[in-house]
């Protein structure tokens, strides 16, 4: 081997360094370019090559964007607070600042190793005090404008991970970490008002230029329903309640009623018979997660004895309990229509309660399509959409409803029972009396403490520490008061990183107005799609409420964003230690070179896929990159490249290379791009062709790649300065056009094989071409067509008389 790979890498990542090639500048007068990966978790497994395939595409693009004169932006940094590091440090029995510090050397030593141009200059970590300290200062301005609340609530408790967490945090009733059971139990909890935020969640989707599913997957989330609120009055008593109905055209087809069990006029309502039977069905629900709530179980459910009075017929409606009423969506009661919702007719079947029919058009019931009111006084004979609106009138005019519109998105449960979070700048004084913690008493620093485990009984080990618990700072006169002991989530500090990266070492603020306005939004960012309802809506919710305080110009924080798919072990299955089937980053790095990981990562498949990892690929992709160093330099170390003009066959094929390159970065599409890159080098070793002119543009365009051995071939070659930072190659459009193309001939209309021949050829040529292709042969059985339709470079039609 001419070039040893270790060697060439670490020359050139300290040449990078030496000349901060990829450093950002702000007094830069080039366009401006934010290119930003997601960061990830500092954890004690150290980086696989799925880590790797992350991050090369927004390094690719970062190196192309400078090769086109922007000024890049492309910072790193570390989510290191929040559970997954906890997690590590209680599997390990030591201190998570401890691991998570050893575990960001080990992430750093090895992104530096894959030579990927970030700024190290910006690098950062959540959970260090110069970072948090601006956690806590944005968590206290959404305090201020009231965004930040406690509220006692059914929170998902995990009893194995001794905490609670968030919605998205949940799967199928399951944490998403660890897959352990998860229930609901009501504690007084942090939360943060994400819901005064939906419609603007929700429009402003439009104007970014994300792929459609992970925007529809934030709208399914946000959930918004129009319909209306209607009042229910309880037979014989003072009491009203309210419904949440998408169909209020159906109120005619009401034939019961439902509350959550949860519901808080069911104790009130409920009569002596049934009160014994409602109370153990409060009880028996109780214990049911959401999921099992939602789920399309068998329907359960006890009437409370108790009767409403339909709003306009005034007719008698019994009143049920039922856990498929949710008590935190809408109203937590519904007006039952089992014509025409699946459920409330599931329901009524099993309670042997009346149906009515109110839409003509399916046959069977329920039918909950669209056709023509029936059975509905005022509505009979009106469509679904003009009954809506001449019910909702006709309500707003009786004072009996109200248009209204939900969302499914829920506030963001904000406070965690752990150790290892950001702790909140709140103090709780006597009489109830609460006060934020003053500006210049942050960053409230997170104890050192031997104990970090939770306890079983939900309690914050913070509260242990009662020296830390008692607070003796300004906040309210001097007096005394008590610490918050919970800590803020995972997603807190990933909830805003993107803005102290244009801004890494401001102490006086989180970042400078001018940084923000000179930087932001982040013009590309790429990570899983698994952060779609997570961090990638909370960050948003973040930027949104910044702009509302005049901290920031803009209100969506990432114009662009991309998702790569999982790198899967080599038996097509996620990496996992358990399945033994990981791919560490180094390993490979030592046997193949990092150029070879990174472009392989980029040969195996469509950006957005799941790809298996295939070691006789990566030996492929390595024996490509040994293929071009040797039209430079040969195995002895000789220079091999000439000064030699290329022929115009390989001239026209490098600016094909380099337009079709330059394209495929540009679209991401990698895959594609690489084996462009291979076909030029297969051409060139046929013509043995080793032209300065032809191998000059391949190195470059190479480079976003394979970054070390461009640089080394580059310098070789007597290149001016880092191949880095050299000006992209352009291509010359008239020499990129196809000379000859492929044309398909039909005979009488039927398409019968094709020819290749030169774009502008004239008739008579294309004719006699088709003459020599067989099955076109066969069919003219020696006879000269009688008329021949040719449209050049497209189609070549031939009519016989038979
Ligand atoms: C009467 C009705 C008739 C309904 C009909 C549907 C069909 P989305 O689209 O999800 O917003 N609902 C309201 N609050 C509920 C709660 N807390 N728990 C469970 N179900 C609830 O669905 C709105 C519909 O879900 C509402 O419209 C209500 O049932 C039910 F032919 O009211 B509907």
């Amino acid at each position: 081997m001419a070039l040893n790979f270790t060697e060439i890498e670490q020359k050139w990542q300290t040449k990078w360094a030496e000349a901060k090639a990829f450093e950002a500048d702000m007094k830069s007068t080039k366009p401006k370019y934010y290119a930003l990966d997601m960061f990830p978790y500092p954890s004690g497994s150290g980086l696989h090559v799925g880590h790797i395939a992350s991050y090369t595409p927004a390094d690719i693009i970062s190196r192309y964007k400078r090769a086109n004169g922007f000024n890049v932006l492309h910072p790193m940094g570390y989510d290191a607070f929040g559970l997954p590091a906890e997690q590590y440090a209680i599997q390990t029995g030591i201190h998570p600042a401890v691991t998570t510090r050893k575990a960001i050397e080990s992430f750093r030593k090895t992104l530096q190793t894959f030579g990927f141009s970030f700024d190290w200059s910006r690098e950062i970590s959540t959970c260090e005090p110069d970072y948090y300290k601006w956690t806590q200062f944005i968590f206290l301005k959404l305090y201020e404008r009231g965004l930040a609340y406690q509220k006692e609530v059914p929170v998902n408790w995990c009893p194995a991970l001794k905490t609670v967490l968030a919605n998205d945090e949940v799967i199928d009733g399951k944490s998403e970490r660890g897959g352990h059971p998860v229930i609901r139990v009501p504690m007084k909890q942090w939360m943060l008002k994400i819901t005064d935020y939906a419609e603007r969640l929700l429009k402003d989707l439009d104007n970014v230029d994300w792929p459609e599913r992970t925007k529809e997957a934030q709208r399914n989330w946000i959930g918004k329903s129009e319909g209306a609120r209607i009042t229910f009055q309880v037979e014989g008593e003072k009491d009203t309640f309210e419904v949440f109905t998408t169909r209020p055209d159906t109120l005619f087809g009401v034939t019961f009623m439902v509350m959550a069990p949860e519901h808080p006029l069911v104790k009130a309502i409920m009569t002596d018979p049934q009160a014994a039977a409602v109370e153990n069905y409060i009880f028996d629900t109780s214990k049911k997660s959401e999921v099992d709530r939602k789920a399309t179980t068998e329907k359960t459910g006890v009437f409370t004895g108790a009767h409403a009075l339909h709003p306009i017929t005034g007719e008698k409606i019994e009143i049920w309990i039922a856990d498929y009423v949710l008590m935190d969506y809408g109203t937590g009661a519904i007006m039952a229509v089992p014509g025409h919702d699946a459920r409330d007719f599931e329901f009524a079947t099993k309670f042997n309660i009346p149906i009515k029919r109110v839409v003509e058009g399916g046959e069977a019931l329920p039918f909950e399509g669209e056709g023509t009111m029936v059975n509905s006084q005022f509505l009979d004979g009106l469509t679904k959409t003009d009954a809506i609106k001449k019910m909702l009138a006709h309500l707003e005019s009786k004072k009996l409803g109200l248009r209204e519109v939900q969302y499914k998105l829920r506030d963001w449960l904000f406070s965690r029972q752990r150790y290892w979070g950001e702790p909140f700048p709140i103090v709780d004084f006597p009489n109830g009396v609460q006060k934020a913690v003053p500006a210049n008493e942050l960053p409230v620093l997170l104890p050192e403490v031997a104990d970090y485990e939770p306890s079983d009984t939900g309690e914050a080990p913070l509260a242990k520490i009662h020296d830390w618990v008692r607070y003796k700072g300004a906040a309210n006169g001097g007096e005394e008061g008590r610490r918050i002991t919970d800590t803020m989530p995972g997603a807190a500090g990933s909830s805003w990183y993107f803005l102290r990266y244009i801004d890494p070492h401001n102490a006086n603020a989180p970042f400078s107005a001018d940084s923000e306005k000179y930087w932001m939004p982040v013009d590309l960012y790429v990570g899983g799609p698994e952060h779609t309802v997570g961090h990638l809506l909370y960050s948003r919710f973040w930027m949104k409420v910044l702009f509302d305080c005049g901290l920031v110009t803009h209100d969506e924080p990432f114009k662009k964003l991309a998702h790569q798919g999982m790198i899967l072990g080599p038996d097509g299955e996620k990496m996992s230690k358990s399945r033994g089937n990981v791919i560490p980053a180094l390993d490979i790095a030592q046997t193949h070179g990092t150029d070879a990981v990174r472009t392989f990562v980029c040969f195996m498949g469509p950006l957005d896929k799941d790809k298996a990892w295939s070691p006789t690929g990566i030996d492929g992709v390595k024996r490509f990159l040994d293929r071009v160093s040797r039209l430079v330099v040969n195995d002895d170390g000789g220079y091999v490249a000439t000064q030699t003009p290329a022929p115009t066959e390989i001239v026209k094929l490098v600016h094909k290379t380099v337009k079709k390159v330059t394209e495929d970065i540009e679209s991401m599409s990698f895959n594609t791009a690489v084996s462009a890159m291979m076909i030029l080098v297969n051409e060139l070793y046929k013509m043995d062709c080793r032209s300065e002119e032809a191998l000059r543009p391949l190195v470059q365009v190479l480079a976003p790649f394979a970054p070390h051995l461009a640089e080394e071939l580059w310098e070789k070659m007597g290149g001016k300065g880092l191949c880095a930072l050299a000006p992209w190659p352009k291509y010359d459009p008239a020499l990129v056009t196809d000379d000859t193309v492929t044309i398909g001939v039909q005979v009488n209309g039927k398409m019968r094989g094709t020819i290749e021949i030169a774009a502008d050829a004239s008739e008579s040529d294309a004719v006699a071409a088709a003459k020599e292709v067989a099955g076109v042969s066969a069919v003219l059985a020696g006879k000269s067509p009688d008329k021949v339709i040719y449209k050049a470079g497209k189609i070549l039609n031939l009519i016989v008389k038979v």
